[in-house]
């Protein structure tokens, strides 16, 4: 049987700050609201940094359109508070919270280990999580923040459950990985003399380097997907 790969590792892009003309390049990057009335019905999502922002309102649409979402997050009360609205506001209760902080590795295998004692499948999942010019810090490995939680432990997260998404595909809806980059990939430059800013920091540069990682990494996970086989 032919294997539809994750093949639709789809991109999107959120301008920056909402403030004048940035607010219609927001619109401009983000395209026209979905109109669709599609369900997706029990199918299984993942959505890192999902209490709060982006990922709370992409749990929230996809919790109103049947999926089971399961919330990976680093602080479980806060995801608690976050669940407890979208299950009010949506009348689904097949949302879950489940640790995961992306500046731990253990705690990104802890999370894919629990994940794959509790579900069959996963048909969709979505790398939201993200820190951005935050001060000069480290994930529990040593990695530059930024670097480490938007790039490098989506990374992990991604290859730990790759056998999963590759099992749970459909011939009419393959699974799917969603990277949610930035504009601020386009001044990105991967800083290859100092890729972990331990001689001199930039927020800003930190933060796009790490953005753009996010991009390089979708197209290349792409490239080695396509056209895969499975039985
Ligand atoms: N908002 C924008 O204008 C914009 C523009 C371009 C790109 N983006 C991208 O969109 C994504 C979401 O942004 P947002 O605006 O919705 O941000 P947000 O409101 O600040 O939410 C970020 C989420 O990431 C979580 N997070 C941070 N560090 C984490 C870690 N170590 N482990 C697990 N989760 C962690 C946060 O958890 P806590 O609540 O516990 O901190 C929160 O749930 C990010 O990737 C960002 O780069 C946003
Ligand atoms: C980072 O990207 C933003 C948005 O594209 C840009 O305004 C800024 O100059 C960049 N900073 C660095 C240091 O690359
Ligand atoms: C802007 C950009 O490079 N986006 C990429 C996001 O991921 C898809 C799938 O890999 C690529 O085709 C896009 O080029």
């Amino acid at each position: 049987m032919m294997w539809n790969p994750p093949r639709k590792v789809v991109y999107i892009s959120a301008a920056a700050t909402c403030v004048g003309l940035a607010c219609l390049m927001k619109d401009y990057a983000g395209g026209r609201k979905y109109e669709g009335s599609n369900r997706i019905d029990q199918k299984v999502v993942v959505i890192t940094g999902s209490n709060t922002g982006i990922g709370k309102e992409t749990a929230l649409e996809l919790a109103k359109r049947g999926a089971h979402v399961v919330m990976a997050c680093r602080d479980a009360k806060k995801c608690e508070l976050a669940r407890q609205d979208i299950v009010l506001q949506t009348k689904n209760k097949y949302v879950y919270c489940r640790t995961c902080d992306l500046a731990s590795q253990k705690s990104v295998i802890q999370f894919v280990e629990r994940f794959k004692s509790e579900h069959q499948r996963l048909d969709i999942l979505i790398n939201n999580a993200g820190v951005m010019r935050c001060p000069h810090s480290q994930t529990k490995e040593g990695i530059e923040m930024q670097l480490g939680v938007n790039h490098m432990g989506h990374f992990l997260l991604t290859n730990l459950l790759l056998d999963k998404l590759k099992a749970s595909m459909h011939v009419s809806a393959p699974s799917r990985i969603i990277n949610v980059s930035s504009v601020a990939h386009w001044k990105g430059q991967i800083n290859k003399e100092d890729l972990n800013s331990d001689k001199h920091y930039d927020k800003a540069a930190a933060y796009n380097q790490s953005k753009l990682a996010n991009l390089l990494f979708t197209r290349e996970l792409a490239r080695r997907l396509q056209g895969k086989c499975v039985l």
